[in-house]
């Protein structure tokens, strides 16, 4: 403790992941965290997980301001708070929000709101006084989505960050920063899988497995995992899928195979948690045509856009989306880490990689070549 409170006021070096461009590895180097200012806290990264969303930026899929430090599926330590913060205290274990909770907001205050305003924030990769805590060799550096945890230490807002239960395992709960809650939410919250039904999910990753963990928690009988990469099916079926097919092992379009193999009815509910278009469109018509819903969790590259035929939801499908699972994220987030804390649902299968914090281009490397679910980076 009085190793933490010693750093209280002070600006820290300390190690972080600087992405410059596009395209462009990660560079490990010493950048200066600054004391958080008013109604901020520093928190002290333990553990962030390899999310696909950071992987957009580097390949210049989804655009953000450079230089920049990516993350934002972490758990941490608070090593000081600015001025005005009352819900967190140094020392405590934390889970940054990459969706904040500012509770005052339209959004906040809508019973099925989870969209804060705040969150407008993140795009721009500064914090609410348009700056950011860190920098390199004097000039400032963008943090991500509200959080930024490629680094030893970050800074956030107060309503981008929660306080969680002091024994979770920090190399585990991360994942319910983003890949769990999202994936897991996508089904329970913004989908209501109900009991008996169908469910297809497209994209079998961190986050498309923990949707199909939730349509299993739901009590969805048939759960059909579509994937083009056949080795992340054991896995599925693991975790409570019932059958996996392979896009590319069929002739005609994925719809039409889900439809045979649901007599001709389509799925009940489908989920897309890739990130394409195509594949949105595909997971959209694969739905029953009447009262089948399909959800988009996945983040499609910016600026790209979607043409179909408004036959296809015409006669009542229902097209959505989901951001980090539909969960209120400063309300739910010490609730799941409680479930996962009490074995309502497992972490573990979902980790295929702990790496030290220097192998984050391994990291991504493995995520890429399509032979880890999620990797973590401990510190
Ligand atoms: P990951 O890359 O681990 O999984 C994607 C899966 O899709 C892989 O198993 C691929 O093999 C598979 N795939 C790729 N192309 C196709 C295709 N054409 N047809 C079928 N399968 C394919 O990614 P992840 O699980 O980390 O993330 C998935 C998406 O979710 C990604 O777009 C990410 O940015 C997004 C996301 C959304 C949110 C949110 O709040 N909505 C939060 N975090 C991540
Ligand atoms: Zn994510």
């Amino acid at each position: 403790m009085a190793s933490i409170m010693s750093t209280a006021g002070k600006v820290i070096k300390c190690k972080a992941a600087i992405v410059w461009e596009p395209k462009k590895p990660f560079s490990i180097v010493e950048i200066e965290v600054a004391p958080p200012k008013a109604h901020e806290v520093r928190i002290k990264v333990l553990a962030s997980g390899v999310c696909r969303s950071d992987d957009h930026v580097l390949s210049g899929a989804l655009k953000v301001n450079f230089p920049v430090i990516l993350g934002h599926e972490a758990a941490g330590i608070v090593e000081s708070v600015g001025e005005g913060v009352t819900c967190v205290r140094p020392g405590d274990k934390v889970i940054p929000l990459f969706v904040p909770q500012c509770g005052v907001c339209s959004s906040c205050k809508h019973p099925r709101g989870n969209l804060c305003k705040e969150n407008e924030l993140g795009f721009t990769g500064l914090l609410n006084d348009g700056t950011t805590r860190f920098t390199y060799k004097g000039n400032q550096v963008h943090n991500f989505a509200n959080t930024g945890t490629f680094t030893e230490y970050t800074v956030v807002h107060e309503n981008s960050v929660v306080k969680i239960d002091a024994a979770a395992p920090p190399e585990k709960v991360c994942l319910i920063g983003c890949g769990f809650s999202t994936g897991y939410g996508a089904a329970i919250n913004s989908a209501k899988v109900e009991p008996g039904s169908t469910c297809a999910i497209f994209g079998l990753g961190g986050v498309g497995l923990s949707a199909v963990m939730g349509c299993k928690a739901a009590g969805a009988s048939r759960i059909i995992g579509v994937d083009i990469n056949k080795d992340k099916f054991p896995k599925a079926k693991e975790m409570g899928a019932t059958e996996c097919v392979n896009p590319l092992d069929f002739k005609k379009p994925i719809n039409e195979v889900l439809f045979d193999m649901t007599d001709g009815e389509g799925v009940d509910y489908s989920f897309e948690v890739i990130g394409r278009t195509d594949t949105m469109t595909a997971a959209l018509a694969s739905c029953h045509n009447n009262y089948g819903t399909s959800v988009i969790v996945g983040v499609a590259p910016s600026a790209s856009e979607i043409t179909f035929s408004p036959a296809l939801i015409f006669t009542g499908r229902t097209w959505k989306g989901s951001i980090f699972g539909g969960w209120k994220s400063k309300d739910s987030v010490p609730r799941l880490v409680s479930d996962f804390m009490g074995g309502k649902f497992a972490l573990d299968p979902l980790i295929t990689h702990t790496l030290p914090f220097d192998k984050i281009n391994e990291g991504f490397e493995l995520l890429r070549s399509g032979k880890s679910i999620r990797s973590v980076l401990v510190f």
